[in-house]
């Protein structure tokens, strides 16, 4: 499944493997209480007779009960819904001239990796497909020290500077009076903060856009979003972007199915990436950077570096791979794990610095500071996921849920009575680089911050019109949800200054008329006279992909071809996908001599759990046929562009349905007729053709 081989199946953070039944685990036999006296019942209180009531002295219901009152710790105040998993980094080597990191700078180092994926504005129980930005942190154990790369599925930010973040977050999260909207960026409070504060712009584009409603964690791109100082071995320096690429290309859901599943499968997300790892195809990415000169001024063909709310181009400046992210090992507890798992922008290794971006200065402050409240109190290095794999000798003592029994007396510096210990590593510490400062003391952002839209203009021009007509139903169907009208006007005055014909789409679909609204001629710093459009932006694949991991759900009932369904499984297996039977009741379904487990009833399930759907021959006159689940769940997946196949008599099935010769749909005699058009299919992720049709363009 994966060129890559884990290094093992699962670590404890500090390397050493947890063994069943110690005391971290909890694996033996026996009740207990917290301190290891066995328990002779755990379903009664003690009570003065089975009528009276309950005894103060029940020291087993006192503690049971006490520990269950203080279970919860707080949310984190953003990106509080996620999900994670182990993996291991191995570095190409390529990164040498670059930057002294050695995990990115010796070929072959294999580094052990925590990657946390998250959505950015709902509570820790909301939907995993809601329209949002996607959190792609990863948290490197280093042996020079932990760094942690915290970055996002899009390049760019609402803001350029750390200060306007309670305000983004503020108007973002559910409004304070009735706290509604859950999880989605789609209320009166969001968009008129976003329309007033017009930098906001171009992050907007992507997140109205597919990429606010990735497919799967394992189908994103991540990207570090601020430019990083690299400083090679030999002290020279560089102005890097990091970028992740999902060896399985970058796939969206489209907008109607990422609502429905956010009911049938809130958790869709989390159960693909877990899925995905227990089936051996383990999520991949290549880290790649684009790397600039370390000019004095600090841009890039004109692009200000120090600006999060631009990109630089691919096609300006090529993504150089570094090496290779692969997860291979779930989480075994997801709170002590996945929920305490604490990154920080600040945790950085020799090599990798930061810069004045003033985005990036505040999130060094943040992360620390948010971990004291979240974790309750400054010790939270110590919890297993966050402790370092490097040695740590810190002289940092005491403190809420302090866990190591230190040794020693001296943990200050000057000391003799530790003979001096620990010391400083002078030159072979981390040292800042020593980029000069100087200025007034002002609250003021450079001139080049005031483009706000050039760029915007250019992730526009570089969509598909499959992609842009997703775009104007993203803007259409946010603003369509705002009350002010006041506020639905002013964003759309703002998409004049994007687009004309962006503006106008979505004006007609929110009933504005725009024709009074001047044409503005922008110029910015963002946008370069060689690039008017960026291909690398849009996510409609040029070649069909891997489909590892991918579902396919195959309609089928008793009296249905299990040898076709049996040669489906496994031309789907031999690509690493899986084929699950959905029929109109559980248990088996038969024919003749043999029988087949039916894996969804058609009652429990929705278009939306799977990739492509193929009706078994068969079928016809059969009640998966004359089920009006079966049509719905054609119809949609035939709406949202997926592949849908049939052989034989499914064929009849499949065109009481849909139309069967549309693009995308495809029928054969037998199974083995259309594996091969049904892979290359899944590969391309989506008929783009038949959306193209479904969108009018
Ligand atoms: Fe942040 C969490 C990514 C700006 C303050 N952020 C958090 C997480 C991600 C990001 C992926 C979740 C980490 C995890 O899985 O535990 N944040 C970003 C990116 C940003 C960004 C890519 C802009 C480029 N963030 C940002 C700013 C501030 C914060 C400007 C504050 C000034 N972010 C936080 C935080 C969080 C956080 C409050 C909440 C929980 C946590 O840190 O550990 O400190």
């Amino acid at each position: 499944m994966t060129e890559n081989t884990p290094l093992d199946a699962r670590f404890s953070p500090t390397g050493a493997p947890q063994e069943p039944g110690d005391a971290a685990t909890q694996q033996g036999r026996r009740l207990t209480t917290a301190q290891g006296l066995r328990v002779d019942e755990t379903e009664h209180s003690l009570k003065a007779g089975p009528r009276g009531p309950s005894l103060l002295e029940d020291h087993h219901l006192r503690e049971k009960i006490t520990h269950f009152d203080h279970e919860r710790i707080p949310e984190r105040v953003v990106h509080a819904r996620g999900a994670g998993a182990y993996g291991t980094f191995r570095s190409y080597g390529t990164a040498a001239s670059v930057t002294a990191a050695r995990f990115l700078a010796e070929e072959g180092k294999e580094t052990r990796v925590f990657t946390r994926f998250s959505t950015v504005l709902g509570s820790r129980g909301s939907a995993d497909t809601a329209r949002d930005v996607r959190g792609f942190a990863t948290k490197f154990y280093t042996d020079e020290g932990t760094f942690d790369l915290v970055g996002n599925n899009m390049p760019v930010f609402f803001i350029q500077d750390a200060i306007k973040f309670p305000d983004l977050i503020h108007a973002g999260k559910p409004e304070p009076d009735r706290e509604i909207p859950q999880a989605q960026s789609a209320h009166d409070t969001f968009w008129d903060f976003v329309s007033l504060h017009t930098e906001a712009t171009h992050m907007l584009m992507w997140a109205m856009s597919d990429r606010g409603i990735p497919r799967s964690y394992r189908t994103m791109e991540g990207f570090g979003v601020h430019t990083f100082r690299l400083e090679a071995a030999d002290g020279s320096t560089s102005l890097v972007k990091f970028h992740w690429k999902p060896v399985l290309g970058v796939h969206s859901l489209v907008w109607e199915e990422a609502q429905l599943t956010g009911g049938a499968d809130p958790d869709f997300h989390r159960r693909d990436l877990a899925d995905a790892i227990a089936a051996g195809a383990y999520p991949e990415w290549e880290l790649g950077l684009q790397v600039m000169p370390d000019t004095p001024d600090e841009t890039f063909e004109g692009i200000d570096l120090l600006d999060p709310t631009k990109i630089v181009p691919e096609e300006l400046c090529p993504v150089q791979p570094v090496g290779r992210l692969t997860l291979h090992a779930e989480p075994t507890n997801y709170f002590a794990e996945t929920e305490q798992v604490a990154f920080h922008v600040a945790n950085l290794v020799p090599g990798i610095q930061v810069t004045n971006d003033p985005l990036m200065q505040g999130r060094l402050f943040s992360y620390l500071d948010t971990q004291i409240t979240r974790l309750g109190g400054p010790n939270f290095a110590q919890i297993p996921v966050n402790r370092p794999h490097a040695p740590v000798d810190d002289m940092q003592r005491d403190g809420m849920h302090q866990t190591a029994v230190h040794e020693g007396r001296a943990p200050y510096q000057p000391n003799s009575l530790g003979g001096g210990c620990p010391i400083a590593s002078g030159a072979a510490g981390y040292v800042h680089v020593p980029t000069p400062v100087e200025g007034r003391k002002v609250r003021e952002a450079p001139a080049s911050f005031a483009d706000h839209y050039s760029q915007a203009t250019l992730f526009w021009a570089s969509m598909t019109p499959v992609e842009q007509a997703h775009l104007v139903g993203g803007f259409t169907f946010e603003l369509g949800k705002v009350g002010e009208a006041a506020v639905r006007e002013r964003m759309v005055a703002n998409l004049v200054r994007v687009d004309r014909a962006l503006a106008e789409r979505v004006a007609a679909g929110l009933g504005i008329d725009i024709t009074d609204i001047p044409e503005v001629t922008e110029e910015g710093s963002g946008s370069s006279a060689d690039v008017a459009t960026s291909p690398a932006l849009s996510q409609v694949p040029q070649e069909p992909g891997r489909i590892d991991a991918r579902v396919i759900g195959v309609l089928a009932d008793d009296g249905a071809d299990l040898a076709g369904i049996d040669t489906l499984r496994q031309a789907l297996a031999d690509q690493g996908a899986t084929a699950v039977v959905v029929a109109p009741h559980g248990g088996e379904i038969s024919t003749g001599d043999g029988s087949t487990a039916v894996d969804k009833a058609l009652v429990t399930t929705r278009s939306v759990e799977y990739d492509a759907v193929v009706v078994a021959g068969g079928t016809a006159g059969s009640a998966v046929a004359t089920d009006p689940a079966t049509t719905v769940l054609l119809a949609e997946a035939f709406r949202h562009g997926k592949a849908i196949a049939a052989w034989g008599d499914g064929a009849e099935v499949l065109r009481s349905a849909v139309d069967a010769d549309a693009p995308g749909v495809i029928a054969g005699s037998g199974a083995g007729d259309v594996t091969h058009d049904l892979v290359t299919a899944l590969g391309m992720h989506r008929s783009w053709e038949r959306l193209a049709t479904i969108a009018g363009v």
